[in-house]
């Protein structure tokens, strides 16, 4: 694609996002990427040998919690050295300026909260938090490195990272109210995410089948490509601030 077409895509999906009154966004790895944090798929996904597969489920943790934990550990170090993006910030400034916005995204980091975005739904939880498995107490623990591996709770029980694991349920209200927003949208705008994984990826399909205008940001062609109507290739923090920008 030359820069003219792109540039034309680019106006298009401008011009749509700034008409629309009710706007859903969809964000993966791939918005904080240059921010630093590592995405979970292709290119620097692989921590030690390990996919995100073989780590972010029950069974793994069950079966070596202290191996989980480091991933984890490694993970909260490398966000705790990050800083929001021009992406992040253009989502932040954008909810402050508009109506009608959802933001709804599969990262665990808090990048988005700490650009300044106060309404996230966030499907996967939090890395920041932590759970324990004999209590089920919540909360939070922003140390880094942690002390000691595996971190255990107050009463004695084995603490958890406080996000959603392939098996698990999503958090009821948060996945409810992204579903709603995905039916309302008219425009669906989908950010650095590979949309392999279930259920976050049938938001945009669901906007998609209401009649919503689907925009993908990506570098990359997608499990989601074929079935967006704008295809915009390159990084969110390059194309962002541009599609945000209709003052
Ligand atoms: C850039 C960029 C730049 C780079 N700018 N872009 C068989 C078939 C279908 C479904 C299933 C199945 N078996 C099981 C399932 C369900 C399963 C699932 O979907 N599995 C698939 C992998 C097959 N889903 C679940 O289990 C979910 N729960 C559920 O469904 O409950 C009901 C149920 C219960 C029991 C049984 C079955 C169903 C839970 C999913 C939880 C996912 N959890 C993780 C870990 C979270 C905690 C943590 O962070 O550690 O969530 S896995 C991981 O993947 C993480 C992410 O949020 C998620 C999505 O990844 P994302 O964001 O898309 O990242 P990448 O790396 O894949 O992509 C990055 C993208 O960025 C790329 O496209 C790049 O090109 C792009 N990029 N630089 C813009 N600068
Ligand atoms: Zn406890």
């Amino acid at each position: 694609m030359t820069d003219t077409e792109q540039d034309i895509l680019i106006n298009a999906a401008r011009t749509s996002l700034a008409q629309a009154e009710r706007t859903a966004i969809l964000t993966g790895a791939g918005v904080s990427a240059e921010s630093g944090v590592p995405t979970f798929r292709g290119a620097g996904g692989l921590w030690r040998q390990y996919r995100p597969e073989d780590l972010a489920t029950p069974e793994a943790f069950a079966r070596d919690p202290k191996l989980v934990w480091e991933w984890y550990d490694w993970r909260r170090q490398r966000i705790a050295q990050a800083a929001p993006n021009p992406a992040h910030r253009a989502l932040a400034q954008w909810e402050s300026r508009k109506m009608g916005f959802t933001l709804i995204t599969q990262n665990v980091d808090g990048l988005h909260e700490r650009a300044g975005s106060l309404r996230v739904l966030k499907l996967h939880g939090d890395i920041w938090e932590v759970r324990c498995l004999r209590c089920g107490t919540t909360s939070r623990d922003e140390r880094v490195p942690l002390p000691v591996l595996p971190p255990h709770c107050t009463c004695g029980g084995l603490l958890r990272p406080g996000v959603v694991w392939f098996g698990e349920m999503l958090p009821e209200d948060a996945l409810q109210a992204a579903w709603r927003a995905a039916e309302r949208a008219q425009v669906f705008l989908v950010v650095g995410t590979s949309a392999l994984v279930y259920p976050a990826s049938e938001l945009p399909r669901v906007a998609r089948n209401q009649g919503a205008c689907v925009i993908e940001v990506n570098p990359a062609i997608t499990a989601l490509s074929s079935a967006a109507h704008i295809r915009l290739r390159g990084q969110a923090g390059a194309l962002l601030p541009r599609l945000l920008d209709f003052s």
